[in-house]
């Protein structure tokens, strides 16, 4: 019974980042002189950095990232920008502009466009319209703890600019993976981006909520981050806006007969190689589930890695079978997974059935790596069960709108006695009086 299994395994399959090891609280004694929850962890340092500014942000970067980390270190300069793009990869710059031309069209073609309606009769005539503006200032935040992402850049970056945000400022932290990578660097400049902080963790995103001196507020925090910085942006939430909330990669395949064991062996791999990642095959055909631990076997013991995968898969990994294709689907539905790959030859039954993923992928030719890197909706994606309620990242959450309302005199006229009933109603004498004060000549 799907909601039996699904009970038991929705905190299985995720990788949850709030389990606090007893190293993470001993960690915690040497650096705040006592034993604190994460969250504790992102109050103090969120509040820290809103109080004291640029000191703190310094001081906390020290400890937790660079124990010689200096002031000069903290904004790339527009030399450093330039130096990293001119010694990449010609190859890799060509892929970056390619990439770039993908995400762009797709997130413009998908741009909420403004809406307005006319309400007349006689002379009176309403006008309302919605209308979207880009906001102002972005913040972006970019991992760089277990493995560089320029795509990362590219897929949170791109989406922002399509919609138009003049102002794009990066925090990444700062390690070889991070802040000095050269090729994440060298996708900043190609995109134009000036605007880079070797800053991480809690302190990154709440330097981008309050500002501190050298790094202006931002409007609206976006990207994917550890435990912390999932906590923090939660915790500034309100004083800026945030995306959701992205926890680690996963994916679920969901298998016919006609599906080749071997593609889909590498899908489950390719997203526990995020190490903290997932993978789950959901079929309902008896012999893939021995057949794709077979080539589960072949394929981790060749890649890089492997291991990090295994022990991945191992945690956080299943292979279900199904009873048949409606038991899969449901529990596909229940489970709400980042992505979702239908690995069979005719997917659009399956399209129809379930209702919850944050990116589909269709067919056997469409690896999720395609969505990973290089077709054009965001690889920021809802995790944990959480495509329930929540979407990924796109051009329109670079957006804000107002409504904008005008009447006319006549309209004024005719709408007035409904605002006077509602006015009395809640005894706001004021309301009544601003239309009677026009109407009443
Ligand atoms: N699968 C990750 C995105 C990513 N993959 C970046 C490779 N690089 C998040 O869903
Ligand atoms: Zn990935």
């Amino acid at each position: 019974n799907a909601e039996e299994l699904f009970a038991e395994l929705r905190n299985k399959l995720s990788p949850r980042g709030d389990v606090v090891s007893e190293a993470g609280r001993q960690r915690t004694v040497e650096l705040f002189g006592e034993p604190l929850s994460p969250q504790q962890v992102v109050e103090r340092i969120c509040r820290d950095v809103q109080s004291q500014g640029l000191e703190p942000l310094l001081n906390y970067s020290r400890l937790l990232d660079r124990p010689d980390f200096d002031v000069s270190d903290l904004r790339v300069s527009p030399e450093e920008l330039a130096a990293a793009h001119a010694k990449a990869d010609t190859e890799f710059l060509e892929t970056v502009r390619q990439v770039r031309d993908n995400v762009m069209e797709f997130q413009k073609a998908i741009l909420t466009e403004d809406v307005s309606i006319v309400r007349e009769s006689g002379d009176a005539r309403v006008e309302l319209k919605q209308r979207y503006r880009p906001l102002k200032r972005v913040g972006i935040c970019v991992p760089g703890g277990a493995a560089a992402y320029p795509s990362t850049v590219l897929m949170t970056a791109v989406p922002a600019q399509a919609a138009g945000v003049p102002e794009i400022a990066i925090v990444v932290p700062p390690t070889e993976f991070g802040g000095y990578n050269t090729d994440l660097l060298a996708t900043c400049h190609e995109l134009g981006i000036t605007e880079v902080y070797r800053v991480g963790g809690a302190q990154a995103v709440a330097a981008l909520a309050y500002g501190v001196e050298g790094i202006p507020r931002v409007d609206k925090i976006v990207g994917p981050g550890n435990l912390f910085v999932a906590l923090a942006k939660r915790y500034v939430f309100g004083e800026v806006d945030i995306d959701s909330i992205a926890g680690p990669s996963e994916v679920i395949v969901l298998a016919d007969e006609t599906a080749r064991p071997d593609y889909i062996a590498s899908d489950l791999i390719s997203q526990a190689e995020h190490s903290p990642g997932s993978g789950v095959l959901i079929t309902w055909h008896a012999p893939l589930i021995e057949q794709v631990q077979n080539a589960l076997e072949t394929q981790l013991s060749q890649l890089s890695r492997g291991d990090l995968a295994r022990k991945c898969l191992e945690d956080y990994g299943a292979l279900i079978l199904a009873r048949d294709e409606d038991e899969a689907a449901e529990l596909t539905d229940l489970l709400a997974t980042e992505h979702l790959h239908l690995s069979m030859d005719h997917p659009e039954r399956m399209l129809d059935r379930v209702q919850n993923a944050g990116a589909i992928f269709v067919g056997h030719f469409t690896p999720v790596a395609f969505g990973d890197y290089v077709a054009g909706p965001s690889h920021v994606l809802p995790t944990g069960g959480t495509a329930r309620f929540a979407n990924g990242l796109c051009a329109n959450d670079f957006l804000k709108r107002s409504s904008i309302i005008s009447y006319n005199e006549e309209a004024c006229r005719r709408d007035a006695p409904n605002v006077r009933i509602l006015a009395d109603k809640e005894g706001l004498t004021a309301h009544r009086a601003s239309v009677d004060i026009r109407v009443n000549e």
